[in-house]
């Protein structure tokens, strides 16, 4: 199976650490949704990062769904079976799949749209959300931390893969001081073996 896209996605590396914590060996392709469009549609015509292609060919799209399939091949999960556990496990997943979101809404807005044409209103929102997702997670951090005992589950990992995004691309929007339970968090899960042979090229 091979995994397409770039681990600056937040999305992609999501995947490809999943796949390594359950021990599942992806074939890894760098293509970039931008840099090698061409290439990226004769893969996938949809141009989505991640993609990943089964050994028979077959496309799928969209991290949380690739992470399902992976999930269920491996006979394995990186989510708790217990409701109440699984629950909070789904709501932090939903906001930091929200701050990448935003994120990469403010980096293509600032990169992608002409200076003259960007919209403040539309950027003053979308930075408000981002803020809105993180000041969410350190508080669910605060009432309950997550783990550092050199285990990971997946929201765990995608906390850290987006704090760590969200400071590659838009550093301006988030300090350690703001979020530090965040911080501390994922420079825990930065020192993993997973995350270190994950690097956002
Ligand atoms: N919900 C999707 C989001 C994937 C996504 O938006 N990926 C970006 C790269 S970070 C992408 O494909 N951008 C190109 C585009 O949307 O045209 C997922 O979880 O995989």
């Amino acid at each position: 199976m091979k995994l397409i896209g770039m681990l600056d996605s937040p999305y992609v590396r999501r995947v490809a650490i999943s796949a390594k914590r359950l021990g599942i060996d992806l074939d890894h392709e760098p293509v970039s949704v931008f840099r090698h469009f061409e290439r990226f549609q004769q893969i996938n015509p949809v141009v989505k990062a991640p993609t990943l292609v089964l050994d028979n060919g077959e496309v799928l799209i969209d991290s949380t769904l690739i992470i399902d399939y992976l999930e269920a091949l491996a006979g394995s999960s990186l989510m708790p079976a217990k409701l109440k556990q699984r629950l909070r496990s789904l709501r932090l997943i939903g906001l930091a799949l929200a701050a990448c979101e935003k994120s990469v809404q403010l980096y293509y807005e600032r990169n992608l749209r002409p200076t003259e044409i960007q919209y403040e209103p539309w950027v003053e929102r979308v930075e408000g959300q981002l803020a809105a997702a993180y000041s969410a997670l350190e508080r669910e951090l605060e009432k309950e931390p997550l783990k550092t005992d050199g285990s990971i589950d997946q929201e765990g990992i995608t906390l850290a893969v987006a704090w760590s995004f969200t400071l590659l691309v838009v550093p301006d929007q988030v300090t350690a001081a703001q979020f530090p339970r965040i911080s501390a968090f994922t420079a825990y899960a930065e020192g993993l073996e997973a995350f270190v042979n994950t690097p956002m090229e």
